[in-house]
């Protein structure tokens, strides 16, 4: 999943028997319109399933690999190449082609574009972009100049990277990508990364983050390195305290802490939960040597900071303990600046299996995970010591997210959780079966009875250069103004791209400020543009939110950097004014400006809660969910039934205390929670096979807050462009307008 514009979160899923369809075919897309919660199918050629994806500097996303091609029951697709019979390159049920090599290109439209247009659509074809080495399970980060590198994966999946005895820890017999690459290459070729051979079998979905020097933090299995992308040098970093394993299917919660005024903007990267299961524990491709969910999964946090600026040595720093242990729990940052832990389970790893060493008969389906952790927390990076972590007052949700979940900040500060589906193909029945149905968390925050509003949020920020201001009206907040202004900030953040509880990409950083109060209680912030290093906040789209009191603002939708892949121009650090006091002055905002949870550690109270479950039936997504005993057909007619009432806007998510109590009064598996049911809907009920264009679900009179990507004067249209050389090139531009244009609709021979 990611958020495509401050309208649309897109979705794919892998080619499974899911029910709705795109053309003849199980769909393997969505796009889900977050103001009318409607998700509508979409067209995408190659098996998308746990492939990497990012955004690009003009707010064009990518994904890379996939699956190779599958059929039913997760078989290998009926149409193999000559000489191989262990990979497929189509099947013809499921219309899947081999996702292995595959780039696929979205430009994301906002309800005013011309959705029947193919610019609107995946740009899903290998005969004219695919990278270079086949990658399932690879690692996407973005460089300082907008470019990306791939990182290492499986050429056929497996439950982790190698075969036991492990005798070629590089390649594992042609099982293993050991390599990186670059997209777009510009004539780079793929090279071998010898950390991926170091950590040989634990290497998938690795752990990376471009750190200020321009260097990369990786970490897998239980090493760590600082990564130099442009010698391919590595140097060597502590190992990971106690071998816990946190990259897949261990799958650690992990993040880059926000960057602040506070701590420089230097990087401090948190790693929580996973296994330490031993490496004989760990098992093959085929299966774990372990019946994993009788192991639990590790509470322990670690934090390190790769590039000290006071010369101190690097290490790992134990902090505190989440509330419970975790593996496929996910950091999700907040424009509040912490960041909420959600999904996962306490027992076992990611993966799915149809035995173990010992187990023949799997007593929780495929399942390799046990005790699904319903309840969220929130770590603050900025309390004491031992109060950072906090899920007092949260409810819990009734919906397992176990394997294949995700989660990712929408543009009003909530949170989507979706996915869940630790099965080889669709399976309705099982102890955690396929389940589409999403649901948005609402921190603490929501509950504040006064969310602040600004204007004046502009399109694009730059690296340095001069400061910006941004208009906050009195009715904005309640008090003193200069109180409030004092505990205003201003806060960039992009979600990346989510799968298998991470966020690849995922930034956060409070810009500089400071503020002129004026007599009338409205404040004016004088806003720092981002610090003149494009490593610290990479470029492309972002969200930009205003906290008051702590406080966030909806978030507006801002391209950070040129645009285009390039070298991003820099310029000298903002200076800022001084800040203009007015004493006397006040804001006209009623009631509160606080929520009910203060953050500040382990006293607070939040009353964030789990509302609702919104998607219910695209399969296209990874959304999933598994509800014990629940019989989908009751939870669908009901879901129709609450279909003309839901849908709060964007802009006025339930937030009072009143609306909370309500909702949660919905019933539903135990107290406390909103019963799914009274929210759930299924908007693809009626249309699963409609095609894009002005129909039902599309808003021709929204406004858009969006980035203009057709703008032909903008600068952002074209950046990739390179000639079509009639062979894969990993630099083709499809929205190019002179690019010949293939639709994604098109169903080729294999390629
Ligand atoms: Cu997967």
């Amino acid at each position: 999943m990611f958020l495509g514009n401050s309208e649309k979160v897109y979705m794919l899923d892998k080619s499974e028997n899911n029910a709705a369809k795109f053309g003849n075919f199980p769909a393997m897309g969505a796009v889900y319109d977050i103001a009318s919660r409607q998700t509508t199918t979409m067209g995408v050629t190659t098996n998308v399933f746990c492939a990497s994806g990012m955004h690009l500097p003009n707010g064009t996303f990518a994904t890379f690999g996939g699956n190779g091609a599958v059929g039913p029951g997760g078989k290998i697709g009926d149409t193999t190449p000559p000489n191989n019979p262990y990979t497929a390159t189509y099947d013809t049920t499921f219309g899947d082609f081999d996702g292995t090599k595959a780039i696929r290109l979205l430009n994301p439209c906002t309800d005013g574009d011309d959705w029947s247009s193919a610019n609107c659509q995946w740009f899903d074809n290998a005969s004219l972009l695919s990278m270079q080495d086949q990658r399932w399970y690879s690692t996407a980060e973005p460089m300082g100049d907008g470019s990306i590198v791939l990182i290492g994966g499986f050429t056929n999946g497996g439950y982790i990277n190698r075969n036991y005895p492990n005798v070629d820890p590089a390649y594992e017999g042609g099982a293993a990508t050991p390599t990186y690459e670059f997209y777009p290459a510009n004539g780079r070729q793929a090279q071998v990364m010898n950390f991926m051979i170091k950590t040989s079998g634990l290497n998938a979905y690795a752990h990376t983050y471009l750190m200020p020097s321009g260097k990369m933090l990786v970490q897998a299995n239980y090493s760590t390195m600082l990564w130099d992308p442009s010698s391919n040098t590595e140097t060597d970093l502590p190992d990971m305290p106690d071998q816990i394993v946190r990259v897949y299917p261990a799958s650690g919660g992990v993040a880059m802490l926000p960057l602040t005024p506070d701590n420089g903007y230097n990087p401090t990267v948190i790693f929580c939960g996973g296994s330490n299961m031993t490496d004989f524990q760990w098992g093959n491709y085929s299966w774990p040597f372990e019946d994993t969910w009788n192991v639990p999964a590790s509470k322990k946090c670690h934090t390190i900071t790769p590039e000290p600026t006071d010369g101190s040595t690097v290490d790992y720093v134990e902090v505190d303990d989440m509330p419970e242990g975790r593996t496929m729990g996910q950091f999700i940052a907040l424009p509040d600046l912490t960041m909420l832990m959600v999904n996962g389970g306490e027992n076992g790893t990611a993966g799915y299996a149809d035995r173990t060493l010992n187990t023949l008969t799997m007593p929780l389906g495929m399942s390799l995970a046990a005790g699904p952790v319903g309840k969220p927390a929130v770590y603050n990076p900025r309390a004491a010591k031992g109060q950072r972590w906090s899920n007092t007052g949260f409810d819990t949700s009734p919906i397992p997210r176990l394997y294949h979940s995700s989660a990712i900040l929408l543009p009003d500060a909530s949170v989507l959780i979706a996915g869940s589906n630790p099965n080889v193909d669709v399976n309705l029945t099982t102890v955690f079966p396929t389940t589409y149905k999403a649901e948005v968390f609402y921190p603490s925050y929501f509950s504040a009875s006064n969310r602040p509003t600004f204007t004046g949020a502009p399109k694009t920020l730059t690296y340095g250069g001069a400061a910006f201001d941004l208009s906050v009206p009195a009715s904005a907040y309640s008090g003193s103004a200069n109180d409030a202004a004092a505990n205003s900030s201003v806060v960039l953040i992009r979600g990346g791209w989510t799968t298998h509880g991470m966020n690849m990409g995922q930034r956060i950083m409070q810009l500089n400020n400071t503020f002129t109060v004026k007599s009338d209680g409205s404040i004016t912030l004088h806003v720092a543009q981002l610090p003149p290093n494009p490593n610290l906040f990479q470029p492309g789209p972002a969200l930009l939110f205003v906290n008051v009191f702590g406080i966030p603002s909806n978030g507006s939708w801002v391209t950070v950097g040129s645009g285009n892949i390039e070298t991003q121009p820099t310029q000298d650090a903002t200076v800022l004014p001084a800040s203009v006091r007015v004493d006397g002055a006040s804001g006209s905002g009623t009631g509160n400006n606080s929520s009910s949870s203060s953050h500040s550690g382990a006293s607070s109270t939040h009353t964030g809660v789990i509302v609702g479950g919104i998607i219910a039936a695209i399969a296209a997504v990874g959304i999933l969910g598994a509800v014990f005993g629940i019989c989908m057909a009751r939870r669908r007619r009901a879901a129709a039934r609450q279909a003309s009432s839901l849908g709060y806007p964007m802009s006025s998510a339930p937030g009072g205390a009143a609306t909370r109590a309500t909702a949660m009064s919905g019933g539903g598996p135990g107290a406390g929670y909103r019963g799914s049911d009274s929210s759930a809907f299924v908007p693809l009920q009626g249309n699963e096979s409609a095609t894009w264009g002005p129909g039902p679900n599309m808003h021709a009179t929204a406004s858009t807050a969006s980035l203009s990507l057709h703008s032909p004067s903008g600068g952002l249209s074209s950046p990739y462009f390179d000639d079509p050389r009639g062979h894969p090139s990993g630099e083709f531009d499809p929205y190019h307008q002179n690019a010949p244009r293939m639709s994604t609709n098109e169903r080729r021979g294999p390629f």
